[in-house]
């Protein structure tokens, strides 16, 4: 048996990988047991690859999230890829998500196929078990194998919580032994006017479908703390393509978008521990998601 003494802390990056949709946002959150990820049922809801510091007293486990790897269309979609890829160099142990519950498309074949030149450990995990029956999940099991050679399997839901701990037992099982790289209290790597657009956008990629989510930028422009009343005073616009989806967004005599900035608020009351004012606008700018210097300035894909 290994003993926890400190000489034996271990510490290491995670990747997480997959088709867009896998999972991978809802995983970590169940992880950290707290949203730090948004998540929705759109394609490419992570923009960002994205860090979760997970501190216990015998190990630190780096979760890296990435935007789900796909057939890219656009210089946003490339810009995604390029994030998700460079996210598996350099990292202990690299896990790829595939949804139980879907048949193994030429998607996951995919994204196995760019695994094969990296060289951490790799663990398979079969993610929302709780939607499929025991029979899909054992032929799952069997597809998964041969996508590539794998150190361990899970499969895992992170609705009901099941296996989780399991997976996060096997990660740590195949980190080396090092010391803490982040400070224990560090929950994710990204600055909070970045945690808050990503709120915002989370709740947009929500309300609407098709084309409108994709061609959402979200900017906080102004963040300030009013000691006195306990709350921040949050600025931000949401950016869309075209006129016509500016229209979609603000809704009926402004519905839509009151409807978005109630529910973003109660989130980001949570995340910040205090009441929020935010004030949402609406602007266009043109085609920004072929505009590779305008993704930046969001921060998608490789982020600022
Ligand atoms: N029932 C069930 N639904 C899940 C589970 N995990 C994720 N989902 C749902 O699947 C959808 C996609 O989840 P995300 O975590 O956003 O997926 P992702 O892999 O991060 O997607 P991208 O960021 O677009 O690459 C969301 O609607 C989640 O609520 C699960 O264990 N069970
Ligand atoms: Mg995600």
């Amino acid at each position: 048996m290994e003993s926890n003494a400190p000489e034996h802390f271990k510490s290491g990056f995670v990747t997480l990988v997959g088709r867009p949709n896998a999972g991978k946002s809802t995983l970590i959150n169940a992880i950290m047991g707290k949203k730090v990820a948004i998540t929705s049922d759109t394609a490419q809801t992570t923009r960002h690859r994205f860090r979760a510091v997970l501190t216990r007293d015998d190990f630190q486990l780096i979760l890296v999230d990435t935007p789900g790897l796909h057939k890219p269309h656009d210089a946003l979609g490339e810009e995604l890829n390029t994030s998700a890829l460079k996210a598996l160099e350099d990292v202990d142990v690299t896990a790829m998500l595939i949804d139980a519950s879907q048949p193994i498309g030429r998607g996951d074949e995919w994204v196995a196929e760019q695994l094969k030149r990296v060289r951490s450990k790799k663990i398979c995990v079969l993610s929302k078990v709780d939607l499929a029956t025991p029979k899909q999940i054992e032929a799952q099991r069997e597809a998964a194998e041969r996508l590539g050679s794998w150190d361990a399997m899970v499969g895992l839901s992170s609705a009901t919580g099941k296996n989780v701990e399991a997976f996060v037992e096997e990660v740590v099982f195949l980190l080396p032994e090092g010391p803490s790289w982040f400070p224990a209290d560090m929950e994710t790597d990204q600055p909070i006017d970045v945690v808050v657009s990503e709120f915002i956008r989370e709740k947009i990629l929500r309300s609407f479908h098709d084309e409108v989510p994709h061609a959402i930028g979200v900017r906080v422009e102004e963040m300030e703390y009013d000691k006195k009343k306990d709350l921040h005073r949050i600025f931000a616009v949401v950016y869309v393509e075209r006129d016509s989806q500016k229209g979609i967004i603000i809704g009926k005599k402004g519905a839509a978008i009151k409807q978005i900035g109630t529910e973003a608020r109660a989130d980001l009351e949570q995340l910040l521990g205090t009441r929020v004012y935010l004030d949402l606008s609406v602007k266009v700018k043109k085609n920004w998601r072929r505009d590779a210097a305008q993704i930046r300035r969001f921060g998608y894909g490789e982020g600022a």
